[in-house]
Formats: C-alpha cells, structure tokens, sequence
C-alpha cells in the first residue's frame, strides 16, 4: 500500500555537489551552492533530493573515497553549511538521501592508517589484508579501475584489497566491529535528520569465503572477481541486520547501488517483507551497447535488446519489490547522446526517453543537467579529463597498444566525464556555474543548453520533465498499474501498456530519427484511447514523428 511506501509516488533528483553550483568562485560546487537552487528544485517538482558523497575525502574518486564520515569536505562547506542545507530541504518540503560509501573507505581514513601500522594492530581487521602467493597478488582478480585489486604493503608484507582504486580499500564487513561502526555512523546522520540513504556498490560488501580466482578469458589482464564479490554468500544476511538496527529505527528511504544483479536478486532485495532495502539501481539496461570485455568496448544499443530487458524487469518485480527507474547518474554518459540524438532532434529525443522511463513501474530518478538536456562532451587531450577511471584506462590501453582515437572513442562515448561537467546554468561564462575557474571544463554547447533559457521556453525538456512529474502524482496507475510490452518486434517503436482496475495507459515512442507508421492493429485498438502527453505541439497518431512520444489513457 503506498501510503506508507510514500517513496513509490516520489521522484529522486540527484545532485553531484563539485559540478552542481559554486558559491564562492573557486571552481567547484559546494552547500550553499546547492541551497541557492533549491527553488529551481522545487519549481521541477521533486520530492527527494540525493546527494552524492560530500564527506571529508582526499578526491581520489570525487568523494566515493571516504577519509572521515562525519566531517563535511572543505571544499564543500561546514557541518553549519549541511544542516542549513537540510533545514532549507525540509522547509520546502523535500527530502535528502545521503550517499553511504561503505564497501570501502578511503586510504587516509584513520581506521586504514592503523590497519597498516601491524599486522597486530586492533584496526588490522577492519580491511582485507592476505599473504602475497608466490611473490604475486592473494588472487588474479581486477580492480574496476584497471590493474589488480590489490596492492603490496611493504611495510608487513601483505596486499590489502581494493576492488576500485587503490586508495579505496575494502572494508572487512566480516568484522562484526565494523559492522557496528558503520551502523554507528548511520544513526550520527538519521539524528541529523537526513531521510535515507542511497547506498553505494552495497551488493558487493560479502566477499566469497577464500576469495578464489577469478575466470581469466584470454587476452584479458585479469580475471573476473564479481561472481565472489557481487551478491555474495552474506550479503543478505547483512543488509537485514543493517535494517534491524538502524533503518527501521527511523522512518528511511533507501536505495542500493547493485551492479550484476538480476531481478531474481532484486526481488529478494527490495521485497518489503525481507527488511533489506526500498529500491535498487540494476544495470542490465546500462551494459546493452557494450561488447564483451567491459564497458569501453562499444557496441551500438538495439532496441529490440533494451525493449526485451525493460520489460523483463518490469514484469518480473511487479507486486513483488520495486525498482528505481534511470537513464544516467554521475557514472553514465548523457542519456540524449547515448540513446538519443543530442544535435538534429536535442529537444525531442530528449523528451521522448524520458516519457519512455517515467510512464514504467518504478521510481523515477533525474540526473542533474538530464531535465534540460544537456549533453556529452568531446575533450580532445587527456589531460582535460578528471575521472580515475577514465586516466587509468587510457594508461593501460595505451600500453596494451590502443591508439589515441580507438581510446578517444570510447572516452567519448562511455566516458564518466560526460555526466560531471558543470551544470549549465546561463549562456554567461561558465555557465554561471562558477565565477572561478572550473575544475572541468564547461561542455561548450551552453550557450544553446542551459537553464535560464530553458524556463523560457514553454516548449522545453525541463517543461515536459515537470509534467512528467506531475502526472506521476495525479494519476495512481503510473504506480500501480501491471506491465505488457507491445509490438515486441517492431525495430523502432517502443510500445507498452500499463493496466490498473478499470484503467489503461498506452506509452507509443519512436526511438528512430525517421518517420514511422503506426501499426495498424495497434491503432485500431487504441482508437477510444485519449492522448494526454505529447512531446511534437500537436500530435497525429498515424505517423510518429522523428523521436516521437504519444501517451494516452482510457
Ligand atoms: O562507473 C561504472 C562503470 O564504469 C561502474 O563500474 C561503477 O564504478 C560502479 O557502478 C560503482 O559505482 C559507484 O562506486 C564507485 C564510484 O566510483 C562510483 O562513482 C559510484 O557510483 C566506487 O565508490
Ligand atoms: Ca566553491
């Protein structure tokens, strides 16, 4: 029932703090940044904001490596910073969800200093440190940020293990001590008042007893540790005592981060009766245009893949978990260039992707700069990029004997880059994102996409993103309503039907940047249907036009 799962009605906008707003000209983001353009928030009509990390961190990854939970990052502000931060959400009457860093922390965290002191020290445990195997790393498995996921401590000769960077240790979660302080951490911020959390990598904390090889597939540098690190044999077991004895002491909204999960996982994850966790972010749709071997090989996306792996999950949760809905986050290239057409059809495609997200089962997420549609970026030298992700891949890639464009190429496309360039806020210098010098590089199209003009414009993306919004609340068949894909083969259409009691809603898009006859047998049958959303001025259901978007109910 949705009165006391409130969060199935919601609509999650998620802010990463340095490129979001800066307040004080010293080009990153910061909190009262974020407070200036909370009515902008408002005006979009979310519920929830999300917040990514903003804990005292050296910025190796940005903030996801954590040197003191309970301190706000200098670059951001102060704790008196966070909770006007959180005073002006509440006031406004919308919630925040901290981002929990908790597999791992980073390497300057006081726990991690001791840890390394001896192997006797009483923090040791708190990290997964294990003897080197004949001069060599505990096991073959890779680090998602290229090279192995450990790393050789000199000092008493063991590796600790790192499954991102190798400032990221892993927690030993294990060790019932750090269980507790994690859970202690929690309450510290639940005190504060903050409304959730959104839980990163969380399905990755129960490592496989042993920790064996990974499966190595040739020409590959390492072997493939997921299967012993995702979903592991605790993991269960562990979110439901992190629910027991934190989350159902306050009322909490939570959402984990769980690559390599399947809606079998999912359900047992997120049904309500299993006390673990509200909602999930799964990633099957995110992995289907790339090739084997990982994310940068490139592979276009079909849309009979992305059709089928919708509708699966939709299928299979309904009436037994729920899912988080999203086209991008901070780690996920500009959804209008990825899927859809970021020059010719900007504003279509834009709002046609996201019709094709909002009318599903599920909970909405926007991105920042998604609502106005802003795009990917093309940095033509390395050192214009900032993500350790995307350094270290072109460091290995080029040794491997890459070329500069090959690696460019897929910098371009998958690149976590795209998603972090400031938020475009006027066709001013930087965007009016900073008065400084940012600490990347404005996407040069502001002058054509940023805000101010946006809320000028009655025809925009941001418009559309907020009748989105809108419609969500007013009618209970977005939240309730069954699923059915239709025209399952049609190559361009995407097509389904939501139904709840008496009512139905037909969702009909076209993903293709041609004109497209409706089905004549589908047309037949929503002829006593009424369109309510469009994103064309004026909508004619026989023919869709490019990037095309036609709701309709009964
Ligand atoms: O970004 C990815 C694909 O390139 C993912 O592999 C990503 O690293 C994974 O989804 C985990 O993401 C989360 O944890 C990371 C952090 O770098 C990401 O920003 C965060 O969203 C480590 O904390
Ligand atoms: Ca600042």
């Amino acid at each position: 029932n949705t009165t006391d799962q409130w969060w199935k009605k919601s609509v999650v906008y998620q802010i990463y703090p340095r490129s979001f707003h800066d307040s004080n000209g010293d080009g990153i983001g910061d909190l009262p940044g974020i407070i200036e353009k909370l009515d902008y928030l408002k005006l979009l009509g979310v519920d929830i904001i999300w917040l990514s990390p903003i804990y005292d961190s050296p910025n190796d990854d940005n903030g996801y490596d954590i040197r003191n939970y309970q301190e706000i990052m200098n670059e951001f502000g102060t704790m008196a910073d966070f909770d006007q931060l959180l005073e002006e959400i509440h006031k406004r009457d919308m919630k925040l969800m901290m981002d929990l860093v908790v597999n791992h922390t980073s390497d300057e965290h006081e726990w991690f200093v001791q840890s390394k002191q001896s192997k006797d020290n009483p923090y040791r445990d708190y990290y997964i440190w294990r003897e080197g195997k004949d001069g060599k790393a505990p096991n073959n498995w890779g680090s998602f940020f290229s090279g192995p996921a450990w790393e050789y401590d000199e000092a008493t000769n063991e590796y600790y293990l790192h499954i991102f960077s190798k400032k990221q240790p892993d927690l030993n979660w294990e060790n019932p001590k750090v269980r507790q302080e994690i859970y202690q951490m929690m309450k510290f911020w639940l005190e504060k008042g903050v409304d959730g959390f959104r839980m990163d990598v969380i399905n990755m904390i129960s490592k496989a007893p042993g920790l064996p090889d990974g499966e190595q597939h040739s020409g590959q540098l390492f072997g493939d540790g997921a299967p012993n690190f995702m979903n592991g044999p605790r993991i269960h077991e562990f979110l439901q005592e992190m629910n027991k004895e934190v989350l159902s002491q306050y009322p909490t909204i939570t959402v984990g981060e769980m690559p390599g999960t399947t809606p079998e996982d999912a359900i047992l994850y997120t049904n309500p009766e299993r006390h673990e966790v509200n909602m999930i972010f799964t990633f099957e749709h995110m992995d289907l245009d790339s090739a084997p071997g990982g994310k940068w090989n490139l592979k276009p996306l079909y849309l009979l893949d992305l059709k089928e792996n919708l509708a699966k999950w939709q299928t299979a949760l309904h009436n037994k978990g729920w899912n988080s809905l999203y086209w991008n986050n901070h780690d996920q290239p500009r959804i209008v260039s990825r899927f859809g057409n970021d020059e010719e059809y900007r504003v279509e495609s834009a709002t046609m992707l996201a019709a094709c997200l909002h009318f599903m089962q599920g909970t909405p997420y926007i991105y920042q700069g998604e609502e106005i549609g802003m795009t990917n970026v093309k940095f033509s030298a390395l050192d214009e990029y900032r993500d350790i992700e995307t350094i270290n891949m072109y460091k290995e890639r080029k040794s491997q004997g890459y070329s500069h464009e090959e690696i460019m190429a897929s910098i371009y496309a998958k690149g976590r880059d795209n998603a972090r360039t400031p938020m475009q806020w006027d066709d001013e210098e930087h965007a009016g994102f900073t008065t400084g010098t940012p600490w990347i590089k404005v996407n040069p199209r502001y002058h054509e996409v940023n805000v101010k003009s946006a809320l000028e414009d009655k025809n925009s993306i941001f418009y559309f993103y907020q009748k989105l919004i809108a419609l969500r609340k007013e009618l209970d068949i977005i939240v309730e309503g069954d699923f059915q894909l239709l025209l399952q083969d049609h190559p361009q259409l995407f097509a389904y039907k939501r139904k709840w009691q008496e009512e139905s809603l037909i969702v009909i898009c076209n993903f293709g940047d041609k004109d497209v006859d409706m089905d004549n047998e589908l047309l037949t049958r929503i002829s006593d249907y009424n369109a309510i959303l469009s994103n064309y001025p004026s909508s004619s259901i026989e023919k869709l036009r490019p990037f095309e978007a036609v709701v309709l109910t009964r």
